[in-house]
């Protein structure tokens, strides 16, 4: 398999959509190691929602680092994780980017693995990156946790026959024409179901998926924004998720 990144060409701008909630401390250590990758045009849009530790502050003082390389767009309150990458879709639509990626800023997903992930979009239109597809590859997560999505994820494909190991991954790459040719305006869920809900109607679709397996490992740093709302929420929205399906409403 070659690791050559795809966007060689001058219109395959890369942008790295990063969500951030109190992710001072990691996000300071995460762009060093995204700006290090050897991805040409790769940008960063940090989607701030006023974190309270002053992520976004300073984000702001390390643009200078990264020149023109670095966005940030701060939101007022914290309005959740899907509504952040939603907004973060249309600023990479708006401004021209090929390759739209999808990060934790908690260093879970390993910047290295980013070259990777891009060498599939040759042959694939959306490329995750997943924990389940060579047995199980999640680093420190709590026994509770771990059989949490493992469930979660026979319960997504058991409902909804997603050909997907790992559909609440979060690290994903997408081409630009899956973003456009989604109705954006119609994604509202958050958290677990976000993350579903965005590979079920690329699949639907028609739009190519591929797994690479990956190495997750829990945060050093920080704390989880999971919650049960988020757990409740995906389980009734891979329903409704299907029901539009079957009746071609997606
Ligand atoms: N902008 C924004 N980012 C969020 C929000 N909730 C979570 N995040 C970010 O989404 C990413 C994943 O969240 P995390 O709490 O690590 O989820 P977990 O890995 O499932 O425990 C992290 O970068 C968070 O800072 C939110 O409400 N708004
Ligand atoms: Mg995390």
């Amino acid at each position: 398999m070659s690791t050559t990144p795809r966007n060689s060409g001058g219109d395959r701008k890369t942008l790295v959509i990063v969500p951030t909630y109190n992710e001072a401390e990691n996000i300071e250590r995460l762009l060093p190691r995204v700006f290090s990758q050897p991805i040409p045009d790769l940008h960063v849009l940090v989607v701030d929602d006023s974190s309270p530790d002053g992520t976004a502050e300073l984000v702001r003082r390390l643009q200078s680092t990264y020149p023109g390389r670095l966005h940030l767009l701060v939101r007022e309150g914290k309005k959740g994780l899907g509504s952040a990458y939603v907004e973060g879709f249309r600023f990479a639509l708006s401004h021209g980017y090929g390759i739209v990626v999808e990060m934790d800023a908690d260093l879970s997903h390993n910047p290295d693995d980013l070259p990777r992930l891009l060498a599939e979009l040759d042959n694939h239109d959306l490329v995750i990156g997943s924990r389940y597809v060579t047995g199980v590859n999640v680093i420190n997560w709590p026994l509770r946790r771990l059989l949490l999505s493992l469930g979660g994820n026979w319960y997504v494909r058991a409902v909804t026959r997603l050909p997907v190991r790992d559909c609440t991954s979060g690290f994903k790459v997408y081409k630009r024409e899956v973003l456009a040719a989604l109705d954006l305006d119609r994604i509202q869920s958050d958290g677990y179901a976000f993350q579903i809900e965005m590979k079920y109607r690329a699949w639907k679709k028609g739009f190519r998926l591929r797994e690479v397996p990956i190495v997750f490992i829990d945060r050093e740093a920080g704390s989880s924004k999971m919650s049960k709302r988020i757990v409740r929420e995906a389980i009734w929205m891979v329903w409704k998720l299907k029901i539009l399906g079957l009746v071609g409403k997606l």
